[in-house]
Formats: C-alpha cells, sequence, structure tokens
C-alpha cells in the first residue's frame, strides 16, 4: 500500500505484462519491469519467449517459444484470486499467442489494456513475423483501451502502403482507420521532415502533434521505454497528452546520454542513467 500525502491509503496498481526476455539487448521485459516498477507499479510477467538477444541487428540469436507456459501460468494466478489493473502487451512471437493474450484478458476481466502491436519498423516487419500477423494484431488492438503503433506497425495495421517521408495528410489517413479499431492511439515516428521526429496523440477525434528534434541514429528498444513510461504517466493520472509528452522526453534523454557514453545502437539504451529524471517528469519524487 502506498500512503499519499493528505489522501487515504492508496493501493499499489499491478500490471500483468505479457512480452519476451530479451536476454541481451535491453528491450521488452528487461526494459519494461524497471521502469514500471520504478515509478511504483508491481508487475507480473508471462514471457512469451526467451531469447539470447533481440532480433534486430544479431545474428544467430536463440528463440525459446513459451506458447505452452502462457496459459499455465495465467490459469495458476486466476486459481489462486491474484486480480490485475492492467494488462500491458508487447512482442508476441505468433499468431497463437494473441489468441492466448485475448484469452487471458477476457478471462481476468483486466480493465484497462495497453497494447504496443509490437511488429516491425522502417516500414518492414520484425524477423520471423509472417505476412498475416499484423490482421491477427488488429483484433487484439479492438480489445485495446490504448494502442501506441510506430508509423510502420500503423501501416501495417491498416493496410496502408508505408512511405519514408511522411505527411499530416498520411497520418490523418491512417488515424481514421485505425480509430476503427481503438479510439486512442499514440502513434509514433512520423518524418514530417527529415530534422524532427513527431508523435501523433489520437483521442475523441481529435489528433494532437508532439514534434522534437531528430537525434540521428536508430537506437534499438526505445519503443520499449517509450511505452514503459508512458504507461507510468497514465496510470499516475495524468492525460494521454501529458504522457506521451513526457514518454517522448524521455526517449530523447536516454538516446542523448546513450551517445554521450557512446553506446552501440543495437545494444540499446541507457535508460538506467535516466530514471530519477523521469520520476521528476512523472511527480513520483520531487
Ligand atoms: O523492441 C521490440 C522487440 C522486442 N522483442 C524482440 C525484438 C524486438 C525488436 O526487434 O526483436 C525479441
Amino acid at each position: 500500500m502506498l500512503k499519499k500525502e493528505g489522501n487515504p491509503v492508496i493501493k499499489q496498481k499491478r500490471i500483468m505484462a505479457i512480452n519476451d526476455i530479451s536476454c541481451f539487448g535491453k528491450c521488452s521485459l528487461t526494459v519494461a519491469l524497471p521502469i514500471l516498477s520504478s515509478a511504483g507499479f508491481e508487475t507480473a510477467v508471462i514471457p512469451t519467449a526467451v531469447l539470447s538477444t533481440h532480433t534486430g541487428g544479431f545474428k544467430n540469436y536463440t528463440f525459446l517459444d513459451l506458447s505452452d507456459n502462457m496459459i499455465k501460468v495465467a490459469k495458476h494466478w486466476k486459481d489462486t484470486g491474484i486480480e490485475f489493473d492492467c494488462m500491458y502487451s508487447g512482442y508476441l512471437g505468433s499468431e497463437s499467442q494473441i489468441d492466448t493474450t485475448i484469452e487471458i484478458a477476457d478471462n481476468f476481466n483486466i480493465p484497462f489494456v495497453f497494447v504496443d502491436p509490437v511488429m516491425g519498423d522502417n516500414g518492414k516487419l520484425y524477423a520471423g513475423f509472417s505476412e498475416s500477423f499484423p490482421e491477427k494484431m488488429n483484433i487484439l488492438c479492438k480489445r485495446a483501451d490504448i494502442i501506441t503503433p510506430n508509423i510502420t506497425e500503423a501501416a501495417l495495421l491498416t493496410k496502408t502502403e508505408y512511405t519514408e517521408h511522411h505527411t499530416k495528410d498520411y497520418a490523418e489517413e491512417i488515424l481514421s482507420k485505425l480509430s476503427e479499431s481503438c479510439d486512442k492511439i499514440i502513434m509514433t515516428g512520423l518524418r514530417l521532415n527529415p530534422s524532427e521526429i513527431t508523435t501523433a496523440v489520437y483521442q475523441n477525434d481529435e489528433i494532437r502533434y508532439i514534434t522534437n528534434k531528430n537525434i540521428d541514429g536508430m537506437y534499438h528498444g526505445t519503443g520499449d521505454v517509450f511505452a514503459s513510461s508512458l504507461l507510468c504517466g497514465i496510470l499516475n493520472g495524468l492525460t494521454l497528452y501529458t504522457s506521451a509528452k513526457i514518454a517522448v522526453e524521455h526517449v530523447s534523454e536516454c538516446i542523448l546520454k546513450t551517445k554521450e557514453l557512446n553506446g552501440n545502437v543495437t545494444y540499446g539504451v541507457d535508460f538506467e542513467q535516466c530514471t530519477k529524471g523521469l520520476l521528476e517528469k512523472l511527480g513520483v519524487i520531487k
């Protein structure tokens, strides 16, 4: 239990995170867990797979599929009477894992479902995903309260042709199609011009844009840092727009810190060095 000043006792929120463990490379659960925990949220995990590294930029990585284990873990929790305030799904290794995730959300009657439809970047699906995967992922998006696709994933979900340079018309076309699946969307990675990177926040039929200076270099795992810190803001009661703004600024700080420390883009960002800044932005610490 957390006691907030002047308030009655507030129950700690419990999240069910469904995502993979990439043992090296700082993405998925090795990013989500420390970020959510540091902001004061309990995070139980259902690992979808264990990989030696993530699949972007490494060769010969191992992949242990944990599909069969997912439903067993959920069943044990359900039988034990454990309840959740939120489900947060990320990297799902197969179409059947999407079915399992929906089944778990329904079985637990999860009140708030946050879906990061992880499946691609730079106009392409990540290694190992089938062409039919996005259509299936769209079914999970329909079960979600909030989705956080990057522009590639949003194009895949809506079967829109991907282009490298974007316009607001293009973003609006995609968001309008995507709003048939989910009415709260945070879409990242818009390149409206070469020097900037923009995030679109769609809610109540309205789009607001958050624009930042683009920092050179495609650092791996930033989507997970973004989604996890966004979720911290939302669960802390901040608005969708404010939470997105904090997440955008936090990712940018993580990238700058990694550059300063000469980090390898494939090895992920040094988000660990930026936790204090995130917690201050979130109002968790002063
Ligand atoms: O960060 C997204 C991600 C998560 N998990 C695995 C990945 C990727 C992106 O490549 O390969 C295993």
